[in-house]
């Protein structure tokens, strides 16, 4: 799971199935939006590189990270939208704070995933400074929004 000098939007495209007709919602956080704001970008440019329809994206945004699941949920359960891409960014501070935020996301976007037999994208950055997620965000990692949206490109190809 090391990404130490990976830029971790390497991925293969062969699988990719025609996307011209699907629809995404994408669930924002609003914590750091000058990070989520970069990882929404490059989730929504990915997205049309593959061939989606700019009005067939659908963007919402939430207070928290933690609001996430529950996001995600609103978009999953309408049946107009047949992926969702969770994008967010916790930064660890002096406390738990971020573990629980963590768990509770990545545990709360497989059940929605599950419940509603969508992709669900994890696009959390997560993170022990803010250098690590601007890294990550657009910078010398690569942007986890473009590989977000791959990720429910190649399940919507499964
Ligand atoms: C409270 C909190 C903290 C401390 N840190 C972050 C963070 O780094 N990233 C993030 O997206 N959200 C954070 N939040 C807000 C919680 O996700 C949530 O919105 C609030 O606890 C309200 O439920």
């Amino acid at each position: 799971m090391a990404t130490s000098l990976k830029n971790l939007n390497e991925y293969s495209k062969q699988s990719f199935a025609d996307i011209s007709d699907k629809k995404f919602g994408i669930v924002v956080a609003e914590w750091h939006t000058d990070i989520t704001d970069a990882l929404c970008a490059g989730a929504i440019e990915t997205l049309l590189q593959h061939g989606a329809q700019k009005e067939n994206i659908f963007r919402n945004t939430v207070p928290g990270s933690f609001e996430l699941t529950l996001g995600a949920q609103f978009l999953a359960q309408n049946e107009d939208i047949d992926a969702v891409i969770a994008l967010g960014v916790v930064i660890k501070g002096d406390t738990k704070h971020d573990d629980y935020i963590n768990h509770a996301v990545a545990n709360g976007l497989t059940t929605v995933s599950l419940k509603y037999n969508k992709p669900v994208s994890f696009g959390l950055v997560t993170t022990n400074n803010l250098e690590q997620a601007l890294d990550r965000a657009g910078g010398k990692h690569g942007n986890k929004g473009i590989e977000a949206a791959a990720a429910a490109i190649h399940m919507l190809s499964f």
